[in-house]
């Protein structure tokens, strides 16, 4: 144990990295994808980690929260979430990309919350010397199983070289994505992301994706891009073809309409994204699979209760995933060693970032699993170098805001961001 543990200073650098150009309902990824790396520091040098959005709407809030952590005894939890409440007054940042799901300023402080208890939960592990998952209630699995997670993508954004997964616009293109990904990384499920082409070209990749690996667990996720009665459809044809068809269609009543007739559950990361939608999402048995995700749900700690919730619900529990990187995975990898009720391979962006990273051992994916590390806090630790270099090009990106529509639309000004679209 050491002795005094207090917050001397909070710092917050927002990253971009390069992301390559995949496609989903809203249009296509920019060539940088932004996050914000947390630095935590205590009275007697230690340093905890986040990771977090990178938008400048989100950071703003960060730079306002930052200051006011100044003096918080890290174990005390309560005391940051009455910090931030504090700091944050009224204020609101919204999600632009609207792929995570609508935004609220409740959501908006789940989000500010999550990016600081992170750290705060690397320095209790340090301080106790226990891997994170302990502070969680301890691991039930050694290994947290991901998913491959494949996206139509064209093979470079205009102008530049080709990236190493090359093109996939249709069914062959997208079995060769999952074969390469799969060689790779050594993953047991596949989740399709959708909502980019008509559904009767998404449900041919998928039918191609169980001809070639008939024992993968397959999921397709159009991020609500169709309406009721296509969502309907779809999950007909599909039938038996999907563990679950993620977010077909917009809204809890919606959902609920659907997930009455479809034969597979219906997961989401974008129907119920905080608690208050809970109750109405639970007793109209909208889902069948919550997608947990830290960094909007307050964090580790309340992420596990939610886990618990679904748990007595009946509801399964997998987990969602933006464009991430070592940090981030190894939050996930403890959240996912914590929770008994994960019933489903976590998503991961890790495969898209290309080998690029903050943290200097990134943790490994090994026959589709990272093992969770047992050394103390989250495990990993920061490159400092390559934070600089990715601070740099966050400075000459010229990219503030994830905007993936207007990303398209520089491209394709006839580009018509609908929802629902089919
Ligand atoms: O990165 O394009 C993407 C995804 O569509 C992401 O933004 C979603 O939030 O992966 C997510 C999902 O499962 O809906
Ligand atoms: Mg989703």
């Amino acid at each position: 144990m050491t002795g005094d543990l207090r917050v001397t200073d909070v710092e917050v650098t927002p990253i971009a990295f390069p992301d390559p150009p995949l496609l989903n309902a809203a249009g296509v990824h920019q060539p940088w994808a932004l996050r914000a790396i947390v630095q935590v520091r205590s009275r007697d040098g230690l340093v905890g980690l986040g990771e977090t959005y990178g938008d400048a709407a989100h950071l703003a809030l960060l730079d306002r929260v930052a200051p006011a952590l100044t003096g918080l005894d890290p174990f005390n939890l309560s005391d940051l979430r009455s910090r931030i409440a504090a700091a944050l007054g009224s204020a609101d940042a919204a999600d632009r990309h609207g792929l995570i799901g609508a935004s609220s300023r409740s959501k908006t402080r789940q989000r500010v919350l999550a990016s600081f208890e992170v750290a705060c939960l690397d320095l209790q592990g340090q301080v106790v010397g226990r891997p994170v998952c302990d502070l969680l209630g301890g691991k039930v699995r050694d290994r947290v199983p991901f998913s491959a997670y494949l996206f139509y993508k064209w093979a470079a954004h205009p102008g530049a070289e080709p990236d190493e997964w090359g093109e996939a616009l249709d069914p062959a293109g997208i079995v060769a994505q999952a074969r390469a990904m799969i060689d790779q990384y050594g993953f047991g499920s596949i989740k399709l992301k959708g909502g980019v082409f008509h559904p009767d070209e998404e449900i041919a990749a998928i039918r191609a994706l169980r001809d070639a690996f008939p024992d993968h667990p397959l999921r397709l996720d159009p991020n609500a891009a169709w309406t009721v009665q296509t969502s309907i459809e779809v999950s007909a044809e599909t039938d038996g073809l999907l563990e679950y068809l993620e977010d077909p269609t917009a809204t809890i009543p919606g959902m609920a309409e659907v997930a009455a007739q479809a034969p597979m559950p219906l997961a989401t990361n974008m129907c119920v994204v905080e608690l208050d939608h809970i109750p109405e999402a639970f007793t109209t048995a909208a889902i069948g699979v919550l997608l947990a995700d830290h960094h909007y749900w307050g964090g580790l700690m309340q992420s596990t209760h939610v886990a618990t919730i679904c748990e007595t619900w009946g509801v399964g529990v997998s987990m969602h995933s933006n464009s991430h990187l070592g940090i981030s995975l190894a939050a996930m990898t403890h959240l996912g060693a914590a929770m008994p009720a994960l019933t489903y391979a976590a998503d991961t962006h890790t495969p898209w970032q290309l080998g690029v990273d903050v943290v200097e051992h990134p943790l490994a994916f090994a026959d589709g699993a990272v093992t969770v590390p047992g050394s103390p806090g989250l495990g990993v630790t920061l490159d400092h170098d390559a934070l600089s270099r990715l601070h740099e090009n966050y400075l000459k990106a010229g990219i503030t805001t994830r905007d993936d529509t207007g990303y398209m639309r520089s491209i394709d000004p006839a580009y018509d961001r609908r929802r629902p679209r089919w």
